[in-house]
C-alpha cells in the first residue's frame, strides 16, 4: 500500500501534539482489533423493546424450542430493560410503554418465567394499571393475536384486498415506505387468514394476567381504539379514524373469492421478499412476520425452516443479554465509516492489514445484479448499490450506497486495487436514479406517496413511517460521494469524462445542494432522523455543503458552527438526549463521545479547527478514552421514526478518532 507521507500533525493553542497522537493511535489499535474475520465491523443494534418478544412469540407459535442458555440470557435482557415502575419504554432507555410491556411480560412468560415471579409480577401491576392489554398500541394488540390472547375482531382491519388495486392509486401499498410497506404485507397476509395459535394451558393462564375481566365477556370490537395515552406518539387522525370506519363496514362484507385473490397476490409478494434477501427480509419485524404466514400456511414446509434459520441472524449476545437486532448487521455501514476515520488518521498505514479485509468487505458485498422482475413487486433496481448489511441481505440504500462507493474510492487512494470502472458508474447511476423531485434523496427508494399519507399512520408508537421521503443525512451522503466521483473521473481519466454523466452529476449535486440549504433550521441546525439529533444531523448537514464547494464564510455554515458554540457543555464536549428526537427540539445532556466527534467534525470541517473550542472538544474525547483505546458506552446515538433509539456499538469508536484526526490535521 502506497505511504501518504502526512507529516505528524501539531495541533495548535496547547493541547498536546503527542497526547492527540497517542488518542489516536490507540483508538486505532482498539478499532482494529474489533475487525472480524470477513473485514467488517459489526455491532450491537439492540435498543427496541418490541423485537425480542416478537422473536420469543413466533418461536412459541411456530413450536421451535429455545436453548436453555440463550433463554436465560434473553431474561437477563429483559431483566435489565424492566423499569422500577414494572414497565418497559419503546426502547431500552425509556420506560412507560404498554406496547412494549405487555409484549416483554408475556415473553417472560414464554421464557419460563411463572406468574408470581417478581419481575412478572411488576410488570402486571403496571398493565393492569395502564388499561390492560387492551389498551396496547396496535402492533402489540397484532401479535397477541396470533399468540391467540387477543381477538381479530378487536384489530382494525389490514386489508389484503389493497393489493389488488391499481398501483396508480395514490394509496396503493406500492407508495409506502418499504419498510411500512415489508410489515404491513404479511400483517395483511394474516389478517386476512385470521392466523392463531391453538389455545393451551400457559394461553388460558396469560389470558386471566392480562385482563381484567374473563377473557370470554369481553368486547373486543369495542377496543379498536382503545390505547394508552403512553403509547401514543402519532394520534389516530380524522381521516384514519375514517378509513378504519369504512374498511370495518367492508371487512363485513367483503367476498371470498376476493379475499382468496388477494391472499395469492399477498403471497406472492412475500415469496418475492423471501427470495430477493436469502431469508433475511429487509427488517426484523417482517422476518417474524413472514416466518409466521409461511408457518401457519405449511408448518412442516422447507420455506418454514428456512424462516426460522434466517431469524437466528437477528440475534445478538450483548453485554445486557441476548436480543434481537434491528437489522441482520451493521456490517456495510459500520465498515465504510471505520476505513474513512482510518484513512483520515496519518497512521492508516500501520493498520494496511485491516484496511485491506476492510477493502476485500466493502467490494464483496456491492449487489451486482437487479433481481428479476423487480418492478412487478415495487422494487428500485439494485445493481451496484450496497445495503446497511451486506449482500445477501439485498435491499440497497441511498446513503449506504454513497458510503460504500465513498470508501471504495478513498481505500483505492490508499492504493488497494480499484473497482472495475462499471462498479462505480452502477452506484452512481442509481445514486442519480434516486434523487428526488425536491433534490435530496430518501433511504431506499424515491419518494413515491405524498406526505399526506403520513395521516394514515396506524401503528402509533412510531412517526414518519409511511413514506420514504428526503433526508438531510442521506442527502448529504449522496452529494459527497457524487462530489468524490466526480474529482475522480474529471482528474484521472485518461478518456476524456463523459460529458452528458457529467453534466447530470452536476446537475444533481446543485440540486442537493439547494435541498441541505432549504432544509437548514433558522437556528442553524439540521434535524437528523436516523441519529441523536441535531449534532448528527448538523455534521452531514456541513459535510454535504462542504463538498458541494461551500467556502468556510459562507453563511449556512456559520449559522450551523454557531448553533454548536451555543450549545457545548462546559467540559468541552456536546450531549443530547434522544428524547429531543422525540420533541424536535435540542435537549442537552451530559457530553458523549459521539455527539462531541460530530460537533468537531463539523466545526473542523466548516474551517473552524484553531478556534479553542475545538481543541477543548479534543481534549474532551482525549481525556474520557478508556486505557484500552475505547470510549465508555454511554447513552445510544441512533434513532428511528422519531421515537425509537437504537445502538450503534461502533460510532463510539469510528468517529472520535476521525473527529481527532481531521482536527489534528486541520490544527497543526
Ligand atoms: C435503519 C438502519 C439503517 C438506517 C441508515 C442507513 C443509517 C439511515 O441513514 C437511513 C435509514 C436506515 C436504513 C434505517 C431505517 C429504519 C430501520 C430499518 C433502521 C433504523 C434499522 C431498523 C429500522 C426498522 C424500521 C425497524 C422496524 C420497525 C418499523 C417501524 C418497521
Amino acid at each position: 500500500m502506497k505511504e501518504t507521507g502526512t507529516a505528524a500533525t501539531t495541533p495548535t493553542n496547547g493541547l498536546e501534539r503527542a497526547s492527540c497522537e497517542r488518542a489516536i493511535a490507540r483508538g486505532l489499535d482498539f478499532l482494529a482489533s474489533q475487525q472480524e474475520a470477513d473485514g467488517a465491523w459489526r455491532g450491537d443494534y439492540g435498543g427496541p423493546m418490541f423485537l425480542l418478544p416478537m422473536y420469543v412469540a413466533a418461536c412459541h407459535i411456530g413450536r421451535r424450542n429455545i436453548e436453555p442458555k440463550t433463554r436465560d440470557r434473553m431474561i437477563a435482557y429483559l431483566t435489565a430493560a424492566q423499569s422500577g415502575d414494572g414497565s418497559f419504554g419503546l426502547h431500552v432507555e425509556s420506560s412507560g410503554c404498554l406496547f412494549t410491556t405487555v409484549l416483554c411480560y408475556v415473553a417472560f412468560r414464554l421464557l419460563g418465567l411463572p406468574a408470581d415471579d417478581e419481575r412478572v409480577v411488576r410488570a402486571r401491576v403496571f398493565i393492569h394499571a395502564h388499561g390492560t392489554a387492551l389498551a396496547c398500541a396496535s402492533w402489540g394488540k397484532f401479535t397477541l393475536a396470533l399468540l391467540n390472547l387477543y381477538e381479530y375482531d378487536g384489530l382494525q382491519p389490514v386489508l389484503p384486498e389493497l393489493w389488488l388495486l391499481p398501483a396508480s392509486m395514490p394509496f396503493h401499498p406500492s407508495r409506502l415506505w418499504c419498510h411500512c410497506r415489508q410489515v404491513y404485507l404479511p400483517m395483511a397476509h394474516l389478517y386476512g387468514m385470521r392466523a392463531r395459535m391453538p389455545a393451551d394451558e400457559l394461553t388460558h393462564a396469560l389470558r386471566r394476567e392480562l385482563y381484567d375481566r374473563p377473557y370470554e365477556s369481553i368486547r373486543f370490537a369495542e377496543h379498536r381504539n382503545t390505547i394508552a395515552p403512553g403509547d401514543v406518539y402519532t394520534p389516530t387522525s380524522s381521516a384514519l379514524g375514517a378509513v378504519n370506519f369504512f374498511t370495518g363496514l367492508y371487512e363485513r362484507v367483503h367476498m371470498q373469492a376476493l379475499r382468496k385473490r388477494a391472499l395469492t397476490r399477498l403471497f406472492d409478494h412475500i415469496e418475492f421478499e423471501d427470495r430477493a434477501t436469502q431469508f433475511i427480509r429487509i427488517g426484523p419485524v417482517n422476518a417474524v412476520l413472514n416466518t409466521l404466514v409461511h408457518f401457519f400456511q405449511s408448518p412442516q414446509s422447507e420455506a418454514t425452516a428456512r424462516s426460522f434459520a434466517a431469524l437466528e441472524g437477528y440475534l445478538w449476545d450483548g453485554h445486557d443479554g441476548t436480543k434481537m437486532n434491528g437489522y441482520n448487521s451493521t456490517a456495510l455501514w459500520d465498515t465504510a465509516f471505520a476505513a474513512q476515520a482510518m484513512l483520515e488518521t496519518p497512521l492508516w498505514s500501520r493498520h494496511g492489514d485491516a484496511l485491506q479485509r476492510a477493502h476485500a468487505f466493502v467490494v464483496n458485498n456491492q449487489v451486482l445484479e437487479d433481481l428479476p422482475e423487480h418492478k412487478r413487486y415495487y422494487r428500485h433496481p439494485s445493481r451496484g448499490g450496497w445495503p446497511f448489511s451486506d449482500r445477501a441481505h439485498g435491499w440497497p440504500i441511498t446513503d449506504c450506497t454513497a458510503e460504500g462507493l465513498t470508501a471504495a474510492m478513498m481505500l483505492e487512494d490508499a492504493g488497494l486495487p480499484a473497482l472495475p470502472e462499471e462498479r462505480i458508474l452502477d452506484p452512481v447511476s442509481l445514486l442519480l436514479g434516486w434523487q428526488n423531485r425536491d433534490g435530496g434523496w430518501a433511504t431506499y427508494e424515491r419518494q413515491r406517496g405524498g406526505r399526506w399519507l403520513e395521516r394514515l399512520n396506524p401503528a402509533h408508537v412510531f412517526g414518519d413511517i409511511m413514506v420514504d421521503h428526503s433526508y438531510p443525512e442521506c442527502t448529504a451522503a449522496c452529494l459527497h460521494s457524487l462530489v468524490l466521483f466526480r474529482q475522480r473521473f474529471a482528474e484521472r481519466h485518461a478518456r476524456p469524462f463523459d460529458a452528458l454523466l457529467g453534466r447530470k452529476v452536476g446537475a444533481a449535486i446543485r440540486r442537493g445542494e439547494r435541498f441541505l440549504r432549504r432544509c437548514q433550521r433558522a437556528d442553524g441546525s439540521w434535524e437528523g432522523s436516523w441519529g441523536v439529533c441535531f449534532t448528527y444531523g448538523t455534521w452531514f448537514g456541513v459535510r454535504g455543503l462542504s463538498a458541494a464547494g461551500a467556502k468556510n464564510s459562507d453563511p449556512a455554515l456559520r449559522r450551523a458552527c454557531g448553533f454548536l458554540h451555543d450549545h457545548q457543555n462546559a467540559d468541552g464536549g456536546w450531549g443530547e438526549s434522544g428524547a429531543g428526537c422525540r420533541e424536535r427540539r435540542y435537549l442537552n445532556s451530559a457530553s458523549h463521545p459521539v455527539n462531541t466527534a460530530w460537533a468537531l467534525l463539523t466545526l473542523v470541517t466548516a474551517g473552524e479547527a484553531r478556534d479553542t473550542r475545538c481543541e477543548r472538544a479534543a481534549r474532551f474525547l482525549i481525556t474520557n478514552q478508556l486505557d484500552n483505546g475505547d470510549w465508555p458506552r454511554q447513552s445510544l446515538s441512533g434513532v428511528f421514526n422519531k421515537t425509537a433509539l437504537i445502538n450503534y456499538e461502533n460510532y463510539r469508536r469510528t468517529f472520535p478518532i476521525w473527529a481527532l484526526a481531521r482536527f489534528a490535521a486541520a490544527a497543526a
